[in-house]
């Protein structure tokens, strides 16, 4: 059995130290938020499988190569030949200041349809995990969230949404159209503060009256991503809050989605909402703390070594 399935784009990602324009090194690897969390997720000894359209080209390779070996089952994986692997890049202009620059209109995964994903989700998976990066690629992949949503929700699977709000794809708007009727099929909501308004009710002005009128709508689970200063769970029984745990800034891309792998990590061993937002901001510090989306991210054996004093030398 599938303990989470999730769905959407990954793209070929190239990393550069210098400003793109200029040239220079470059690292190639693949970066997309839900294989990302896929990852996070099979590195912590979860089932996991990722399923999403790639180009023929030997990006989609590389794509489809790299999942694969971190254990990611993508059986449902194909290739579409409408359009070119996604691609990335990652600029680090100045200091800790990244900047994303997208080629991605009219990809192979732009063309996802509800066809792609239902085959994926039977027999039914623990959770499904989905984000608003996958609405915002075209009409194809917004049905394909909205059919999936339905048929986990009404097959009994707990729905993941991490709102992911990317402003170079829609605007807030658009955005909060496509995200609120989702939500009262949804288990657990992951979002920002910025982010919350686009899936509470257009009424609710505070964040307190945001996850009011989420918890009220039937979500189990409020999860708001602060970043540095760490994170927060809301349920109807407790509101729990944690610290970010203080590493090194390597790279901090990716955070938030190391930090969904290690709250729904939680959730699938049964933890409380404290152990579950422990293990949430620390599988968030590993991915800040190394370069690459999902590459620094722990097993499962790995994730006590930020207790490990500064200067450590592991033999
Ligand atoms: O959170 C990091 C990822 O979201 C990013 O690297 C790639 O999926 C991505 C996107 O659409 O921005």
């Amino acid at each position: 059995m599938i303990d989470v399935a999730t769905f959407g784009e990954t793209m070929a990602a190239l990393r550069a130290l210098d400003p793109i324009r200029l040239g220079g090194a470059t690292r190639l690897s693949v970066a997309g938020a839900e294989s990302n969390v896929a990852i996070g997720l099979a590195r912590l000894g979860h089932r996991v499988r990722w399923t999403g359209l790639v180009g023929a080209d030997e990006t989609g390779e590389l794509v489809v190569r790299t999942l694969r070996a971190e254990a990611v089952d993508v059986t449902y994986c194909r290739v579409d030949r409408r359009g070119p692997t996604g691609l990335i890049l990652f600029e680090r202009r100045v200091g800790e200041l990244t900047r994303v620059i997208y080629h991605r209109a009219g990809s192979a995964a732009s063309f996802l349809t509800p066809a792609d994903v239902l085959p994926a989700l039977g027999p039914p998976p623990r959770i499904l995990h989905v984000t608003g990066i996958t609405p915002a690629l075209g009409p194809g992949p917004a049905e394909a969230v909205e059919a999936a949503v339905t048929a986990a929700a009404s097959a009994g699977t707990a729905v993941s949404l991490d709102v992911n709000y990317r402003s170079a794809l829609w605007d807030r708007p658009r955005a909060a159209r496509a995200l609120r009727p989702l939500v009262p099929r949804l288990s657990v909501v992951v979002a920002s503060e910025d982010e919350l308004e686009l899936v509470a009710p257009a009424s609710a002005t505070t964040e307190a009256d945001r996850v009011a009128a989420l918890l009220e709508a039937g979500v189990a689970e409020v999860v708001i991503k602060r970043g540095a200063d760490g994170g927060t769970v809301h349920t109807t029984a407790a509101t729990v809050r944690s610290p970010a745990r203080q590493v090194p800034v390597a790279d901090p891309v990716g955070a938030g989605d190391a930090f969904v792998a290690g709250y729904l990590s939680g959730l699938l061993d049964g933890l409380d909402p404290a152990a579950r937002l422990g293990r949430a901001v620390t599988t968030g510090a590993f991915a800040v703390a190394s370069s690459g989306d999902w590459e620094g991210l722990p097993t499962r054996d790995e994730l006590s070594l930020l207790d490990s004093l500064p200067g450590t030398t592991l033999r």
